[in-house]
């Protein structure tokens, strides 16, 4: 789009209205900055306008920089101009927001004289969550108007905050139920001509303790990355140094980081989240409105769902069997919005609303009700099947039918029922309420508006919906059981439980894997692998350290004891010498000589895998598109989003060098490690 198609220009007597236009979020890109600088020299040099506002078209105001331009050369005139231009062109100007004022929208409200806000609008500085600082002078503005303790909550946390609460930062100066652009026309009047700019305000004076305690907290909650380190010190500076050396360096700073790794990274999984909610085009259809839910299952995960329905403003039924079952999932549901109220994180009439949308029952006949039906019952394929046998008797005609299953065969499942094409899998991870991760897995039979149907449900919730294939552990658990497979090798090859831990911490995993072992159970695996002991190919590598935990009574946290012993309940592990006893003997027992691993190989085998992992499940179809990989990695599984997942991460290895080194682990680790095409994740770059 062209400059001239970008910006409008229209007025409104004696105040000219500048329009941005540059759908999707009005991002301040190339031709939305040289449309800009000319409205701004028009409306200068114009004597027949006394103001000016700025207003996006559409659905908000601006969203920010153009991120698609990162990672190009930048082209003038970059946005410090603008807002120069703005600050500079002697005649006040008020911005109209709506919408999303983010990023360097934020910074050209920030800009402008004035500010007008409707009620829905969130405003914010998130750069630091793409691996970079506000550049266009937000780390100098925001404190001048907030103080230095708040500026560094605000950009160090990425937080987008509400109207009201930015009015009450004297971020805003009005925040209106009526037209947001009549209002900022009255205001702009109403300033008489009078200049009002951010840059010559002083920074409020602060008590250095404030100062101290936000920037530990904001560097603990950021993970000490440097995007956030930077913008700390960028904010601190603005109490010492003048605006514009302040915002020399900030925009010093800016440009270094956003040709960092990280910030590609960063940039990358943005991306990605928002590719891996559309399906294929092959696949397109339109969504089966749904209004009601019904959760068969009142446990955790059934209790977490309905939860997430019910936040959506959705109607939910909660089924169980067993009346003192419902009663408990429906006190879960209860205490659940209680304590939010009590936490002040939701008002009690809202509470109230959410909680009269739950109806609980015992009969299955009110399941007719339902538009969708989750089933959330125990992990076993014979208990799943019976329920659908049943929710096939009772579900109306044209219901989508989802299994919440996170391995199960789901065509196994859909067989169960007379309507196969109506089944798809909705597989939540736990807490379902909190996870944004939601596979939609598609069985052979599932309808497009079913799948459409899945992923519009999983965009309600404000989750991220990942299309995923019918395969053993669709994409996520079928990763991780390759990675876990891998680090328990290394556990017999000669690492204890806290290297591999430690060291898969070090690289950035939110916990390790023996870790979440032992907080999970470790009788659910020992299940599953003795479900599927029968058809475990021979001569395939099988470490059976857990099985030998688990018989040693080693079920994880809960019994006090899993790969780690945990004392008198408490949360922090300690080394177990039983433990050692039992992996020494399976060394043993495979001939193997004990050598220590260092954290780089522990890293590096655990990587391996999981890029080859990957690599396979995209050559049978299980995932659509390999940056949906990284989506799921990242979203359930605790994987970095700084790397940008297991796919980037692999981008950004040397191709030849990455393939020789996943041929070694495999012929290293022996059978159990099956070597993949790796071109298939390069494909779609
Ligand atoms: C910045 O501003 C740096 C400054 O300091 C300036 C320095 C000089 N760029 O999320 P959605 C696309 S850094 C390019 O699905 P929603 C997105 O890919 C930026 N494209 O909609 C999608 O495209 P498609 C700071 C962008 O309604 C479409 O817009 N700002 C950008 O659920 C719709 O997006 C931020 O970090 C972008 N900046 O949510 C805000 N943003 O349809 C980032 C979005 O082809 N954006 N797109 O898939 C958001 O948080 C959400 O997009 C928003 C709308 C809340 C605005």
């Amino acid at each position: 789009m062209d400059a001239a198609a970008c910006v409008h220009m229209e007025a409104r007597g004696d105040v000219c209205v500048i329009t941005i236009d540059n759908p999707p979020i009005n991002a301040t890109s190339l031709a939305v900055r040289q449309g800009l600088m000319a409205a701004i020299f028009d409306f200068k040099t114009n004597s027949d306008f006394q103001a000016a506002v700025i207003v996006g078209a559409g659905s908000t105001f601006v969203a920010g920089a153009d991120i698609r331009e990162f990672g190009k050369p930048m082209q003038e005139p970059i946005l410090p101009e603008v807002i120069r231009a703005i600050e500079d062109c002697g005649k006040p100007v008020v911005a109209a927001l709506h919408g999303a004022a983010l990023g360097g929208g934020f910074e050209l409200a920030l800009a402008c004289d004035a500010r007008v806000a409707d009620a829905k609008t969130v405003v914010g500085l998130p750069e630091v969550s793409l691996g970079i600082i506000p550049g266009a002078g937000g780390t100098q503005m925001l404190p001048r108007r907030v103080g230095v303790s708040r500026a560094i909550r605000m950009i160090c946390g990425a937080q987008r905050i509400s109207a009201k609460e930015a009015k009450s930062l004297n971020l805003l100066d009005e925040v209106v139920a009526s037209d947001v652009l009549d209002a900022a026309v009255a205001l702009a009047r109403r300033m008489q001509g009078k200049k009002c700019r951010i840059r010559d305000e002083a920074v409020p004076a602060e008590g250095p303790a404030l100062i101290q305690q936000a920037a530990e907290d904001a560097m603990r909650a950021g993970k000490r990355r440097p995007a956030v380190e930077a913008a700390m010190e960028a904010i601190k500076s603005a109490a010492v140094l003048s605006i514009d050396d302040g915002l020399a360096d900030e925009r010093a700073v800016f440009l270094q980081l956003r040709l960092s790794r990280e910030a590609y990274a960063l940039r990358h999984v943005f991306f990605a989240e928002r590719d891996s909610a559309k399906l294929p085009s092959e696949l397109s259809a339109t969504p089966i409105p749904v209004e009601t839910v019904c959760v068969i299952g009142a446990g955790t995960m059934g209790t977490g769902i309905a939860i997430s329905v019910l936040d959506a403003g959705m109607q939910v039924i909660l089924l169980e069997q067993d009346a003192a079952a419902l009663q408990r999932g429906q006190d879960r549901v209860i205490a659940h919005y209680r304590d939010r109220v009590a936490a002040q994180k939701m008002k009690a009439d809202v509470a109230q609303a959410r909680e009269a949308c739950l109806h609980s029952t015992l009969d299955w006949a009110d399941m007719a009700k339902a538009d969708l039906v989750i089933e959330a019952v125990f992990e076993d394929l014979a208990v799943k099947q019976e329920v659908f046998k049943k929710i096939d008797q009772f579900a109306r005609a044209g219901a989508v039918l989802a299994t919440n299953t996170s391995y199960l065969d789901v065509d196994a499942i859909a067989q169960a029922t007379s309507r196969p094409q109506d089944v798809l899998g909705l597989h939540f991870f736990s807490p379902a309420n909190v996870m944004k991760l939601l596979e939609v897995v598609r069985g052979k039979d599932s309808r497009p508006d079913v799948l459409a149907t899945g992923m519009a449900l999983g965009k309600r919730l404000r989750k991220l919906p990942v299309l995923a294939g019918n395969h053993f552990g669709f994409i996520g658990n079928r990763i991780y059981n390759a990675y876990r497979n891998q680090c328990e090798f290394m556990l017999e090859d000669g690492a204890w439980p806290e290297d591999v831990d430690a060291s898969l911490k070090q690289f950035g995993m939110a916990m390790g894997p023996f870790a979440v072992a032992d907080l999970s159970g470790l009788d659910i695996a020992w299940r599953m692998r003795q479900a599927q002991a029968a058809s475990r190919a021979p001569g395939v590598r099988y470490v059976d350290i857990l099985d030998r935990l688990c018989e040693a009574g080693h079920l994880g946290r809960k019994t006090g004891a899993g790969y780690y012993t945990y004392v008198d309940g408490k949360q922090q592990p300690t080394t177990d010498e039983a433990v050692r006893h039992i992996i020494e003997d399976a060394s043993q027992r495979r001939g193997i000589q004990r050598q220590p691993l260092n954290s780089a190989t522990i890293q590096r085998r655990a990587l391996l895998t999981i890029v080859n992992e990957a690599a396979r499940l995209m050559g049978e179809g299980v995932a659509s598109r390999a940056t949906d990989i990284d989506v799921v990695l990242v979203h359930g599984y605790g994987f970095p989003r700084w790397e940008g997942g297991p796919v980037f991460w692999a981008r950004q290895q040397n191709r030849e060098a990455l393939t020789q080194e996943i041929k070694d682990l495999a012929s290293q680790c022996g059978d159990g490690f099956v070597l993949a095409d790796l071109s298939v994740l390069f494909e779609d770059q």
